[in-house]
């Protein structure tokens, strides 16, 4: 697929896709969507790649759906439009066994505030903001996982006010976002992009099949009980342990050196 909306590159084991409509602040359009699900897939089944960065271009990570494309869909095609689209991008996030890290550049409204935190990790700087209540702001509730991240996030009461009383104008910014542990780190806005990289290629030098396995337990970790956690922990276990990633690491130990991972 060639992409209208989105840049995608690879170097050095980290995917990097961009969105590209900086003068609709990234706001996704269809087939942005459909772009960005190809572009993830991609990024999943190729050996190469042990870490993806999304990261938006201009001012903006994302707006959220395209307002002007919504005014055509109508009413009776919204719960299809989310179906297809966004519920299917949300989940190749969530389910991608690599990790995933955002850069959040600027604003992040709407379900692009659902993308960010269906990210596994998040970088910003004193440029990022996100407006959880953009879809309030307009006779929305919460869509794109946003019900099911944001309290996970940052627990039930916080979750509440930010999607109800943080619009788009009164936004969550980074200092907040930093204390409450949507982001990992805030940095100069000129070094967003340097320092994502250095995180990503951190982990693109971590055992990529562990990270995989435990981001499928972590996605797990609320809905299970104690006794299903650790029946799935033994059952991934048995499959980390068969990798040639735990050889290395355990032959790294032995020989007291760093251990070098292939991400197998
Ligand atoms: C935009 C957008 C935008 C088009 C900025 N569309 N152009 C999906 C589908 C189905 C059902 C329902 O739910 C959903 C999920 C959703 O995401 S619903 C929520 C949709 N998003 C919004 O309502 C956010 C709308 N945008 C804003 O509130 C503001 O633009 C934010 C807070 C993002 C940024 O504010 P400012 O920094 O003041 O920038 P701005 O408003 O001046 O925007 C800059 C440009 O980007 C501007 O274009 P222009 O030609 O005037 O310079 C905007 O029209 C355009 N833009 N968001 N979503």
């Amino acid at each position: 697929m060639t992409y209208q909306n989105l840049l995608y590159s690879v170097a050095d084991g980290i995917a990097t896709l961009t969105l590209n409509r900086p003068d609709k602040y990234n706001a996704f359009t269809t087939a942005m969507i459909a772009e960005a699900v190809d572009a993830l897939q991609q990024a999943a089944s190729d050996d190469t790649v042990r870490a993806i960065i999304l990261i938006g271009s201009g001012k903006a990570f994302c707006s959220g759906q395209d307002l002007n494309e919504f005014a055509d869909l109508g009413p009776e095609a919204v719960d299809e439009h989310l179906r297809r689209g966004y519920n299917v991008l949300i989940k190749t996030l969530r389910t991608i066994e690599k990790p995933v890290i955002g850069a959040i550049n600027g604003v992040a409204a709407g379900a692009g505030s659902s993308i960010a935190l269906a990210c596994d990790l998040r970088l910003g700087s004193e440029q990022t903001s996100f407006a959880f209540g953009a879809f309030i702001n307009i006779g929305l509730i919460p869509d794109s996982g946003l019900t099911f991240t944001l309290p996970r996030l940052v627990g039930m009461a916080r979750a509440f006010e930010w999607a109800i009383l943080v619009g788009s104008k009164n936004r969550v910014d980074a200092q907040t976002a930093l204390s409450a542990g949507i982001l990992m780190k805030v940095v100069p806005s000129d070094q967003l992009l340097a320092e994502t990289e250095i995180v990503a290629r951190r982990l693109a030098q971590l055992p990529t099949r562990a990270i995989g396995l435990t981001k499928r337990a972590l996605n797990r970790a609320w809905d299970n009980t104690l006794e299903e956690s650790l029946e799935l922990e033994a059952q991934l276990q048995a499959v980390a342990s068969k990798s040639q990633d735990f050889i290395e690491g355990v032959t790294a130990f032995h020989q007291k050196r760093e251990p070098q991972f292939a991400g197998r």
